[in-house]
């Protein structure tokens, strides 16, 4: 869950993508990260002593803030990652070869039927389908393995104090302490990214607030536990409370016709379904879409990519983050789950005239060689690029860290 609607082209926790952009679906490091850790800062402690008196106003007891700023400081690594925020953006294809890939949909699967008795009951209770509870955990914090190690109250002090976005973080501060008092978890379990988004499923404070639920009754909202059911149940009251509606499709992949008016694209124009076939759109199977409602047409990555129909659902996913490739991402990965089939329109060659399978195949190529590019996803990230750069260097090549078809058979 995104601490702002403006977002996030990637999850924080989840995609695990170095880089990838706005808080990117990022990677709690796998090892310490010493700019996480808190270093003396004398202005900052005068803040937290004003920032008591503020918070002492709002009800919050002195003995509550005594325990939660036990050992509390500024981490410079939060305000580094708050000025990193670029809109660096990825294409479709590259947002889905991770958030949808192979590993992501067969761990889902299994979580599917790991968590499928209280998955069953949430759904009972609030209406919302396993698959897409599922989903947005897969994406939020790989179904748990992401919930983010940052102090929680350190992190959001930090934010306060430095006032770049300070009302919206202090508002934040006040409600993680209200959590603390409240008694649902400790000072030192109040973990989560480096933003203060906690938990299975990222929820913001405020959010937190308005929303977790105590699902197995055992006194306490946990959201932070091994066992993610407070987080899931959390998850589908949120969508529930904006409207979602049980057995409705997010949207399908559709085909369209030749010459299609492109101005037509985009979530500002809704037409009904049948509507739509008048234009000759039809779903991906070559058959009529069913009527689901108010439906909008979304080309993110223009002609000659896959093409999807929209309906309310997808605006009720939207409330957790606005991004659209994070909506369709969410929304393919809960098909996946649910059984369904990749999508059938291919991705055209990028830039550099290079397929998804060929990207793979250099990167394969390129960790074979001994330049290891982090994997084999497809995606030409930061660890693809420094490979590259390091082949070319030893290649007596131009080192311009930058894919090609000549770069793929140079490695055979
Ligand atoms: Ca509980």
């Amino acid at each position: 869950m995104r601490t702002t609607r403006r977002s996030a082209t990637f999850g924080l926790l989840a995609l695990g993508l170095a880089a990838c952009g706005p808080p990117p679906p990022a990677l709690a490091p796998a090892t310490r990260d010493e700019t996480l850790v808190a270093v003396p800062n004398p202005a900052f402690d005068a803040w937290v002593r004003a920032f008591r008196g503020r918070a002492q106003a709002q009800g919050i007891a002195p003995g509550t803030l005594d325990r939660a700023f036990r050992g509390v400081g500024f981490l410079p690594g939060v305000i580094e990652r708050d000025r990193n925020q670029t809109e660096f953006t990825r294409t479709l294809e590259d947002y889905l070869a991770i958030a949808a890939s192979d590993e992501r949909v067969a761990t889902g699967r299994a979580m599917l039927r790991r968590w499928g008795p209280s998955l069953a009951r949430i759904e009972a209770r609030y209406g919302v389908e396993p698959a897409v509870v599922t989903a947005v955990w897969g994406l939020e914090s790989r179904y748990g393995a992401r919930r983010g190690e940052v102090p929680v109250i350190s992190a959001l002090s930090t934010l306060a104090y430095d006032g770049r976005r300070g009302a919206f973080f202090e508002r934040q501060l006040i409600a993680a302490l209200r959590i603390l008092e409240n008694g649902d978890i400790t000072p030192a379990r109040m973990t989560g990214s480096w933003a203060g988004a906690m938990g299975h499923t990222q929820f913001i404070p405020t959010s937190y607030e308005a929303y977790a639920v105590d699902f197995d009754a055992d006194g306490r909202r946990d959201i932070w536990s091994e066992d993610p059911t407070d987080a899931l149940a959390s998850t589908a009251a949120y969508l529930s409370r904006f409207g979602w509606r049980r057995g409705q499709p997010w949207g399908v992949e559709v085909m369209l016709p030749q010459g299609f008016d492109t101005s037509l694209a985009g979530r500002g124009t809704t037409r009904s379904p049948a509507s739509w076939a008048a234009l000759g759109v039809r779903g991906a199977d070559g058959r009529p879409v069913p009527d689901h409602g108010p439906a909008s047409i979304l080309i993110p990555q223009g002609l000659g990519a896959p093409a999807f129909m929209v309906f309310p659902n997808f605006g009720v996913i939207a409330r957790y983050n606005n991004a659209e490739k994070y909506v369709i991402g969410v929304g393919h990965l809960s098909d996946r789950l649910a059984g369904g089939p990749p999508l059938r329109a291919g991705f055209p060659p990028d830039a550099y005239g290079l397929t998804l399978e060929d990207r793979k195949l250099l990167q394969r190529r390129l960790t074979a060689r001994g330049f290891d590019t982090g994997g084999a996803d497809g995606v030409i990230g930061p660890d693809t690029r420094a490979a590259i750069r390091a082949f070319q260097s030893r290649a007596g090549l131009p080192v311009t860290g930058e894919p090609s078809r000549a770069l793929l058979q140079r490695l055979i």
